[in-house]
């Protein structure tokens, strides 16, 4: 990277609208600044300064992160498709800072230092393939084009290779943490063309989350589009780990009837263990809020969730590639059952379920048994997630930083958790890992959790309430670790109907057809195996 520029006074948080105004605990006033902090500039003279570089696209990613990148002391030049937001953004959310806009794509590229480095935060899809295209003739070999926006990873693949061709560096990175953690440290998961990420470390590094000892949530993921996809799971994770938080909290709610105030308070003792996650933090947070009536807002709020489609890309990345990540699947499919409001208005009047007696068992019991359960099921979700990573390594030939990842996932994002530390911990042991679950702390986990996730499931069940997450957690874990599965008799059946042939225990490989029923052929079907 070439040197950084001038020092200006150190930056101050900007009081406007829009980006967040929060005091930043990490920085700048926690960290060492990169320049000088006693060197002054001209801040007339802004736009003559060489930008570190530039980011594309002020809406509200875009905006708070340049102010990070401002904080760490780089020096950033803005600029967005409508160009009069550039000078809004100036006088308001950036004035004062070492922030410099542009009026056109020419300008602020004159602006950057060499190789160049333009960070894309735009609407995914076809405004990325503009600009890209509108930058590429301005650009020169061994320049940087970022993408930070939500792409598709087939996308971001893509575009790597169009133009490696052209000799610019293609980076498609993560970028999660919403609004808040774009200004004052999200996670980054970059991937793409390696040859950048010397160039860009620096910066990404800096205005990264932080955990521990200053470990930042950021690394280079792998190549193409392994950022993206990375990124993708890590959404689809997000809906499971809601999810789940959902059924704990459905039980809590209608199994043992308690108030929210308690259901509340429950989940702060929670964040207190194992559980100790930010989803977990907010859940108790939004539990005890109340509307201006006074009454909880919770409950007025109606039950059909919506959805982007981050975790359903996963739900189709796990069938495209075989892999039974049925957590993440069930959990989309929960989203889109809760938007069938109106048919279940209409089913709930029709449709019996067992009647319901009052719970009579021990409730602190069956509470630290509903904790379990959750625990027990989050690890399968975080198991098949990292199993669906592992399969995408070997499709498209990746070298994925499995330890990494979940450093990046530690901090910064919606994810964040202690118990990703664990998975670091899991993968520092053993890199080449196979499944979570055969990771001895792992394992011990969710051993020490079963009885209580069985229970909670049969009690549900018993009772009708829906728990897509802990039932298919449990299934899945049982159909892990059983040496045979009843899939000798889907084997035959399909012989029996289309002669698709089957394998014997004793003869792995070698593929047989036999005559059910004595009048079929003996040809054997070699046209579909799914
Ligand atoms: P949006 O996703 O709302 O995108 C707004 C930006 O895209 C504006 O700069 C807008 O320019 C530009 N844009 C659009 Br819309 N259509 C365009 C086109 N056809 N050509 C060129 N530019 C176009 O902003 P965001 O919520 O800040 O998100 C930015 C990216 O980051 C997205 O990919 C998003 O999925 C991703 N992301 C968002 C979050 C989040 O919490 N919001 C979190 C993580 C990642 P204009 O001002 O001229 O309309």
């Amino acid at each position: 990277m070439g040197a950084l520029g001038p020092a200006p006074p150190r930056p101050r948080l900007r009081r406007g609208s829009g980006a967040h105004r929060r005091p930043n605990p990490q920085s700048p006033e926690n960290r060492r600044e990169r320049r000088d902090p006693g060197e002054q500039r001209d801040p007339n003279a802004a736009a003559m300064a060489e930008a570190d570089i530039a980011l594309i696209g002020l809406a509200v990613m875009g905006q708070n992160l340049i102010l990070n990148m401002n904080d760490h002391g780089f020096v950033v030049c803005a600029f967005n498709r409508t160009v009069s937001k550039v000078d809004d953004f100036l006088a308001n959310e950036a004035k004062g800072t070492k922030v410099i806009g542009a009026h056109s794509l020419e300008e602020m590229v004159s602006t950057l230092k060499k190789p160049r480095r333009i960070i894309l935060l735009v609407k995914a899809g076809s405004a990325v393939d503009d600009f890209i295209n509108k930058l590429v003739p301005l650009l020169e070999t061994g320049d940087i084009i970022i993408d930070g926006g939500n792409s598709e990873y087939r996308d971001t693949t893509r575009r790597c290779k169009e133009l490696q061709a052209k000799g610019i560096l293609f980076v498609g990175s993560g970028v999660s943490g919403g609004e808040e953690g774009a200004r004052y440290g999200p996670s980054l998961m970059p991937g793409g063309a390696k040859e950048a990420w010397p160039h860009i470390k620096t910066i990404f590094q800096s205005i990264a989350a932080k955990v521990g000892s200053g470990e930042p949530c950021c690394d280079w993921v792998g190549e193409e589009g392994a950022g993206h996809f990375v990124k993708m799971v890590h959404n689809g994770i997000e809906y499971g780990d809601m999810q789940l938080i959902c059924e704990a909290y459905h039980l809590m709610k209608d199994v043992l009837g308690m108030e929210h105030d308690e259901m509340a308070k429950v989940f702060q003792e929670w964040n207190k263990t194992e559980l100790d996650s930010f989803l977990i933090e907010i859940t108790a947070n939004i539990l005890k809020f109340k509307d201006s009536d006074g009454k909880y807002l919770l409950p007025k709020i109606r039950d059909s969730a919506g959805q982007k489609g981050t975790g359903k890309w996963t739900a189709i990345s796990a069938l495209e590639y075989g892999v039974p990540v049925t957590l993440i699947g069930e959990a989309v499919f929960a989203r889109c059952l809760s938007s069938l409001k109106e048919e279940r208005v209409q089913a709930s009047q029709l449709l019996e379920g067992p009647k319901m007696t009052p719970f009579s068992g021990n409730k602190k019991a069956f509470l630290e048994d509903i904790r379990k359960a959750l625990y027990a099921s989050k690890i399968i979700s975080y198991a098949q997630g990292f199993m669906l990573l592992r399969q995408a390594a070997k499709e498209f030939g990746w070298t994925l930083n499995y330890g990494g990842i979940a450093l990046m996932w530690r901090g910064g994002c919606i994810i964040r958790s202690v118990f990703l530390g664990k998975i670091k911990d899991a993968f520092d042991r053993n890199p080449e890992l196979q499944n979570l679950l055969l990771d001895d702390f792992f394992k011990k986990a969710v051993e020490n959790c079963q009885e209580s996730w069985r229970r909670v499931i049969s009690t549900g069940v018993q009772i009708g309430i829906p728990m897509p997450c802990f039932t298919t957690a449990l299934s899945f874990y049982d159909g892990y670790r059983h040496e045979i599965l009843p899939a000798n008799l889907i084997q035959a059946q399909r012989d029996y109907f289309g002669a698709h042939t089957y394998e014997l225990l004793s003869k792995p490989g070698v593929f047989i057809h036999t005559n059910w029923t004595g009048h079929g052929g003996n040809v054997s079907s070699s046209a579909y195996n799914v």
